[in-house]
């Protein structure tokens, strides 16, 4: 519990084996409740291995990242905060009261953690991850009037506001989704200087490869636009 809250942290994982173990393990039981890993079919030990490491897996066999999520929160219906975080050791479990601290300062309705600042590791950004979320938050900034500068995984937001925000997307869409929907609706949204690392072992699916960082690109932008032109055409239709 933090601060009397229920917390549950949900970590999204495809053939994870080697890294999922020490996250889990990296979590501070005392204020989180429940850890819970969203498994999209890995073909390793990643299941084995968490479940060992005292968390709850939940399979879910529509592949994406954003399915996972979303089954992994199914396991916990009553849970109060939910936190995201990577499987690979990217971001770092022991910073969670960091956030979960800054979603009870003032009026925060969703805390994220910001990876472009002095406390990521050199290169556990690459230079297209750095360019696209830049790209990317240049045109949230014009299309909605809202600064983010990075679109990271680490994250945190009571269950009320997830609910309120009726996430869909069931792949790398995901973090982009919960960005621009606290924009359109209006959430304040606070950034915290985030420690981000290079993944510690495993094979990258996002953007470690230039194929994997194409398919988020080319999903990350097409949230964007499609975002935007819903909303106008919803506004022309309603008067
Ligand atoms: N369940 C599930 N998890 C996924 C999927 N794709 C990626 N993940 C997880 O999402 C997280 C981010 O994927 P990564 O491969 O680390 O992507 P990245 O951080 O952009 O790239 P790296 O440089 O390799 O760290 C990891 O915990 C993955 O295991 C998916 O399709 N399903
Ligand atoms: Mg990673």
């Amino acid at each position: 519990m933090f601060r009397g809250h229920t917390v549950a942290v949900i970590i999204p994982a495809l053939d994870e084996e080697d890294t999922i173990a020490g996250v889990i393990r990296q979590v501070d039981r005392d204020l989180v409740d429940w850890v819970v890993v969203g498994d999209n079919g890995s073909r390793d030990g990643t299941a084995k291995v968490a479940i060992q490491a005292g968390a709850l897996v939940v399979r879910e066999d529509r592949r994406g990242y954003g399915s996972a999520c979303l089954k992994a929160i199914t396991a916990v219906p009553e849970v109060e905060i939910l936190v995201f975080l990577d499987a690979d050791g990217g971001d770092d479990p022991t910073e969670i009261p960091l956030l979960l601290e800054a979603l009870f300062s003032g009026d925060t309705d969703v805390v994220i953690g910001s990876r472009v600042g002095e406390k990521a590791e050199p290169g556990s950004l690459t230079f297209l991850q750095k360019f696209g979320n830049q790209l990317t938050c240049t045109l949230v900034r014009w299309l909605w009037g809202v600064r983010y500068t990075d679109l990271g995984p680490f994250r945190t937001l009571r269950r009320s506001t997830f609910d309120q925000l009726g996430m869909q997307d069931p792949d790398y869409g995901w973090t982009i989704e919960m960005q621009v929907k606290a924009a359109q609706t209006g959430l304040s949204v606070l950034e915290v200087p985030v420690t981000y690392r290079n993944r510690l072992a495993g094979q990258s699916k996002v953007s470690g490869t230039i194929l994997g960082s194409w398919r988020a690109g080319k999903r990350i932008l097409g949230y964007v636009f499609e975002a935007k032109a819903k909303e106008l055409f919803s506004r022309k239709k309603m008067g």
